[in-house]
């Protein structure tokens, strides 16, 4: 039996054993929401990099070995029946605050998952990304069931497949006439752009136009997605990948990169795990 369904098991038992004493308002199934399909990535040889990108997205052959990815990013829901069969304290709840862009990225104090813009801003709903976890919490939440972060590496195969194309789509950036391809913005960061629908996080899934060779969703903006990679030259910083509701098509390209320390949590960044190798 696959890790993964017998870490969902382990979950529902957990969540019998704690669920009625968590006290945090938000409802949790009984069972806990499972994590929908893990793709199976075959591995293979692949260009990764971007002649046109950064010092670090020199154009390379790369081999990624075989793994599962889930198709869509981590869910509040999902993280909401985390929380309530692990007891699991996120990081900014912790610290008391998270990041927030309202035209520049300032610590809010109070914002977590539930309430990512702060407690007096509307509640994440279910279905959007969860966001305002550290990249400690998303380790958590994968290893509780029974699954892991990405690496930078697979994370970007898992992306683009093995053609060398600069989007999970294909090689055009975005345009006014694609607004069904990704949730993104208009600045490198950052300026939230509605013309896709949504000014913020879109439900997870909403643009299936843009999904990746193997069928995954997301990986394209809605929100930056932390992986098990630390920055090379940078100790301590976490890389993230994908671009979110605020970045331009640059950030959205498959190579292009980000980092930042592991303990914060921010409005714009989130998750989704893996496994394997499969
Ligand atoms: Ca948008
Ligand atoms: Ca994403």
């Amino acid at each position: 039996m696959a890790p993964f369904w017998s870490a969902t098991r382990r979950a529902a038992a957990l969540w019998i054993a704690v669920a009625a004493g968590s006290g945090s308002g938000w409802a949790a199934e009984p069972g806990g929401r499972d994590l929908g399909p893990l793709v199976d990535i075959a591995g293979g040889s692949f260009l990764a990099g971007d002649p046109e990108g950064e010092a670090d997205e020199a154009p390379q052959q790369a081999e990624a070995g075989s793994f599962r990815l889930m198709r869509l990013e981590v869910t509040t829901g999902q993280f909401a029946d985390f929380v309530a069969a692990s007891g699991h304290v996120t990081d900014p709840e912790r610290s008391g605050s998270g990041y927030v862009w309202d035209g520049r990225w300032r610590l809010e104090r109070g914002a977590d998952w539930r309430f990512p813009e702060g407690p007096g801003a509307p509640p994440a709903a279910p279905d959007h990304p969860v966001v305002q976890v550290s990249a400690r919490d998303a380790t958590a939440f994968c290893a509780f069931h029974g699954l892991r972060l990405p690496s930078d590496l697979e994370w970007e195969y898992a992306a683009r497949g093995t053609d060398g194309r600069r989007f999970p789509w294909g090689d055009e950036a975005p345009g006014p006439a694609d607004r069904d391809l990704a949730n993104f913005g208009s600045l490198r960061c950052c300026a939230p752009d509605a013309g896709d629908g949504y000014l913020r996080r879109a439900p997870v899934g909403s643009y299936p136009r843009g999904r990746s060779p193997f069928g995954i969703l997301d990986m394209a903006g809605n929100v930056w997605e932390w992986t098990a990679s630390t920055r090379p030259g940078r100790p301590g910083r976490v890389i993230l990948r994908g671009g979110g509701w605020g970045n331009n098509p640059y950030c959205l390209r498959t190579s292009y990169r980000h980092d930042n320390p592991p303990h914060i949590g921010l409005s714009m960044v989130g998750f989704r795990c893996a496994a394997g190798p499969g």
